[in-house]
């Protein structure tokens, strides 16, 4: 068998055009013919992910890119039960034999299987189809891949059936309520090679698929995403393509009802979903299958099932929701702490002040540019900003210069933490920013020691509130190695090469990386080059990261961990944070991601652009992360890569100001875009910032609910509507929680939305006006307006918005009473001392309202000492409260339209009622 691949030259300078390769495999395999179409101006996207120059920024076409053979492989072999199913504690277990027909299709077929079957929990089925002789890789049974729930005996009521059929081996997942298959793979092909695994379930024709991502598109899935490729990639957020983390689990709503999956798996591989049919190919390990079947079958069940085995999302401090400023291109300290000035000059809020790869000496990790970011003035600012209740945060790549005078590097190579090339002895080197580097191997047993001096030394010379990791796919700039034993020289970014330059280069490292062989000593497998070819928007598997062959703690080869490079440096240097202060929640924010890494940080999208699209097209990506258990997530506010417009960064200030995790963001070269520089977006981010910090306790409360139960801060509007089909494909109005619903402009010069609103009552946040939904309407908002309703039937806790989070937790507590047209509400109120790991109490406070009685009531074990000082009602005739025995004469508020009683002090430490008359 020979192996080809596939050459394409995305990234290689930004030349890839539309064409078609054709490339055959020979021998029994057949001839396969790939197609590719790199848009020109997607390539443009890819070319700049890392380059310095300013490229105009236009929009990739919406084209699927690659499509590498959607078609199932008919005529498989298949396999049979074979010695009978046998019971187990936990389920079933099934011996399969290969049955006769097509083997080898791409890679070695593997003979015999077995399928264990384990009824984990009412809601959760575990279908494990793994090579019995157990040599295929696994995702790691640990923090660094996924620690497996141990489940000693099967359930014993179950929401699910599992049917099988012995031959040809299939198996179908079954809803018991309503008899609903959920997943069936009959008459469809069971490939099991050693680089080979196809899988492919019915779905309806139209089914309605969330999730499969990191990917830059639509919310809902459909024919423009019809491939969803996974290999991890850094590459400014091209649409459609393979990007920076990779999450192998969708839910599907049918009929209002939802369930989901999960394939535990980190192998490259690109799933199709196609008219009825999703099918899974993948490059390696076992098809390991998670489903997710509910009762009630709600979308937000999913989610809560799916993080009950991937993890919670991180719980973050308080401040961590506050307004974060960042940009690539600061030029020294100075700048930063002008920008630190203009903010508070213009009374907009800043909370978190960030620094890029600028801050360091040449950009090596863990050191300062001794002439624009002199450790000393750095020292200053963080100290001034913690004196205004401000922080700071700074990036860290994984990439470590190999400089021989770089004392982290001599630390690591002395603790031999880095990975190494296919001989298991010599270090990979690669060359990020710095030039040459080594990457440090997240599963070696003493990298944790490496990373907690190095990160902890580091985060305490500054007095560090918080770490951003970037560059974490890994990125490094060669196909694969860059060679050995350059250690000192600073070569040059490849981008900035004339490309005869660069092609000469870059067959020099195709040389290298081929001279070192396709595999690693004791695997037959081709690792360079497998057969199967992913639909890698890069090409080479190994193009822009770490080789395939190259060798982590182990000897486990790169190519089958790749996609938890990242995930796992989330791990470790959360661990190393903690080490810096214990028991202060971690502030961690990371590119790269896989399934469970939201319980250790948190996600920005990556390299977006100032274009509308991109603004747009950010609400999905929430969306998708927060079903995806990454609570904490945002995308590039005004837009990373290309100059912003005023308009665009107006009405982008304005989504991002209720983005999970809020940050404006900006490349280098890039004008300057900071809320403060146009006098609109500067009213806009005012009248945004203020409404976020108003709801800040309510939002705390969600990343609470989100920390223990799962379920997003941001939501799908068909994830609280799942019956209402006007939101199946609804991705730019959503829901924060399950009470406001946010409606943005996310078109040039538009200056109203045509919002859709949901059944129930929902009172514009601004003025008060009930609109009664299902219906729709339009929603004028100027410039430096976003159109935010509150649910009839809502309580929602708020603060008066401050300059800061700690003032504004000073402030007192308010109530907003929501009513529906019952005269009905409940809301809930989370409380503890908002930063610390552990608490000595917390306190839960559920609201409800109705007949005029408000109660609270609930667990009260933080000690409050603000008071509850205003409750505000929408939708009721009340005009009189009573408090404590004495009666309040409700006033009409001319602004928001809400009746509202004020002049008391409620004690939050205890359960109280109000009657409201
Ligand atoms: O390729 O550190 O996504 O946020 O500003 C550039 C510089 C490397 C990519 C990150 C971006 C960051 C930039 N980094």
């Amino acid at each position: 068998m020979t192996n080809c691949r596939l050459d394409i030259n995305a990234g290689s300078g930004g030349k890839a055009e539309e064409g078609k390769a054709t490339h055959s495999l020979s021998g029994n395999n057949g001839t396969i013919t790939t197609y590719y179409k790199m848009a020109k101006l997607s390539s443009i996207l890819v070319a700049i992910v890392l380059s310095f120059t300013v490229v105009s920024a236009e929009l990739p076409a919406a084209a699927p890119g690659i499509v590498v053979n959607p078609d199932v492989s008919s005529g498989a072999a298949g396999y049979h039960v074979k010695g009978g199913a046998q019971r187990t504690k936990t389920g079933l277990h099934l011996p399969l034999t290969l049955n006769n027909g097509k083997k080898n299709i791409f890679g070695k077929t593997i003979d015999k299987l077995s399928v264990d079957v384990s009824f984990d929990s009412a809601e959760r089925l575990h279908v494990k189809i793994a090579d019995t002789a157990g040599k295929q890789y696994l995702v790691p049974n640990s923090p660094l891949g996924l620690e497996r729930p141990k489940i000693s005996h099967a359930a014993s009521h179950l929401n699910y059936d599992f049917h099988y059929t012995e031959k040809p081996f299939s198996f179908k997942v079954v809803r018991k309520s309503d008899k609903e298959v959920l997943f069936d793979t009959t008459g469809q092909p069971l490939v099991f090679e050693d680089q080979y695994l196809e899988l492919t379930t019915k779905v309806p024709d139209n089914a309605n698929i969330y999730g499969f991502g990191e990917l830059t598109g639509e919310y809902r899935r459909n024919n423009h995403a019809n491939v969803t490729t996974m290999w991890a990639r850094d590459v400014a957020d091209p649409f459609y393509q393979n990007q920076y983390g990779t999450h192998p689990s969708y839910t599907e709503i049918r009929d209002g009802k939802a369930h989901g999956a999960l394939l535990l798996n980190s192998h490259g591989m690109d799933v199709f979903t196609m008219t009825g049919r999703i099918t899974y190919k993948v490059i390696g390990g076992i098809l390991d299958f998670y489903f997710f079947v509910p009762e009630p079958a709600t979308p937000n069940s999913v989610v809560r099932a799916y993080t009950d085995l991937v993890g919670k999302p991180i719980m973050p401090a308080q401040w961590m929701l506050g307004w974060h400023q960042c940009r690539y291109g600061y030029h020294d300290i100075e700048e930063v702490d002008t920008v630190v000035e203009e903010y508070r000059k213009n009374k907009i809020p800043l909370e978190t002040m960030w620094t890029d790869i600028d801050y360091m000496d040449r950009t090596k990790d863990f050191t300062f540019d001794p002439i624009n970011f002199p450790i000393s003035k750095v020292k200053d600012l963080t100290s001034k900003l913690h004196s205004r209740d401000q922080h700071y945060v700074v990036m860290i790549d994984p990439a470590i210069s190999t400089n021989t005078s770089y004392e982290p590097y001599s630390r690591g190579h002395e603790l031999d933490i880095f990975l190494k090339l296919n001989d298991y002895k010599t270090e990979l080197q690669g060359q990020v920013w710095p030039g040459y580097t080594a990457f440090p191997d997240w599963w070696h047993p003493k990298v944790q020691e490496y990373w907690n001096y190095e990160v902890t030394n580091f985060m305490k010379s500054i007095q560090l509130d918080g770490v951003w990791i970037d560059m974490n796919e890994p990125s490094s700039f060669c196909l694969g190695s860059c060679g050995t034993g350059k250690r000192n020289e600073v070569p040059a970014y490849w981008w900035t090469l004339p490309t005869d330059e660069y092609n000469t280069l870059h067959a020099e490292w195709e040389k290298n990386l081929n001279a070192l062989g396709t595999g690693v000593p004791g695997d037959t497998r081709n690792l360079l080059y497998p057969p199967y070819i992913i639909n890698n928007g890069a090409g080479n598997l190994s193009e822009k990261t770490a080789p395939t062959t190259s060798l982590h703690y182990g000897r486990i080869p790169h190519y089958d961990l790749h996609n938890l490079y990242g995930h796992a440096e989330s791990h470790v240097t959360n661990q190393a944070i903690q080490k810096y202060r214990p028991n202060e929640r971690v502030f961690l924010l990371t590119r790269s991601q896989f399934a469970g890494t939201g319980k250790n940080a948190g996600h920005w999208t990556g390299d977006n652009t100032s274009l509308w699209e991109y603004l747009k097209e950010s609400i999905a990506a929430i969306l998708q992360m927060q079903q995806m258990g990454i609570a904490l997530s945002g995308a590039d506010v005004c837009g990373f890569n290309g100059n912003t417009t005023m308009e665009l960064c107006a009405r982008w200030q304005e989504l991002g100001s209720f983005y999970p995790f809020a940050r404006n963001h900006n490349s280098i070269g890039m004008i300057s875009q900071e809320p403060y520089v146009w006098p609109e977006v500067a009213e806009g981010t005012r009248k945004a910032l203020a409404v976020r910090y108003a709801m800040m306790p309510y939002m705390y409360t969600l990343f609470q609910e989100a920390n223990t139960v799962g379920t997003g801060v941001w939501r799908p509007l068909i994830f609280e509507f799942p019956n209402d089909d006007t939101f199946l494909a609804e991705d730019v109005q959503f829901m924060m929680g399950d009470s406001v619903l946010i409606s943005p402009i996310v078109e040039e010069n538009a200056t109203s939305i045509h919002a859709k609103f949901p059944t129930g009552v929902w009172y514009d946040w601004y003025n008060g006006k009930a609109v009664n939904g299902p219906t729709t309407k339009t929603l004028h908002a100027d410039l430096t307006t976003i159109p935010v309703h509150v649910r009839g039937g809502s309580i929602l806790p708020l603060k008066t918005p401050e300059m800061t989070i700690t003032a504004t937790y000073a402030t007192p507590y308010e109530l907003l009473v929501a009513l529906d047209k019952n005269g009905k509400a409940n809301g809930r109120l989370y409380i503890d001392d908002g930063h610390s790991i552990e608490q000595d109490g917390t306190s839960s406070i559920n609201f409800s309202i109705s007949h005029g009685k408000l109660t609270a009531k609930g667990s009260f074990g933080y000690h409050e000492k603000t008071k509850l000082e205003k409750v505000s009602v929408l939708g009721g005739k009340y005009r009189h409260a009573v408090v404590d025995k004495k009666i309040y004469t409700l006033r009409k508020d001319a602004t928001t339209g809400a009746y509202v009683a004020s002049g008391f002090k409620i004690d939050l430490n205890k359960a109280f009622t109000v009657n409201f008359y």
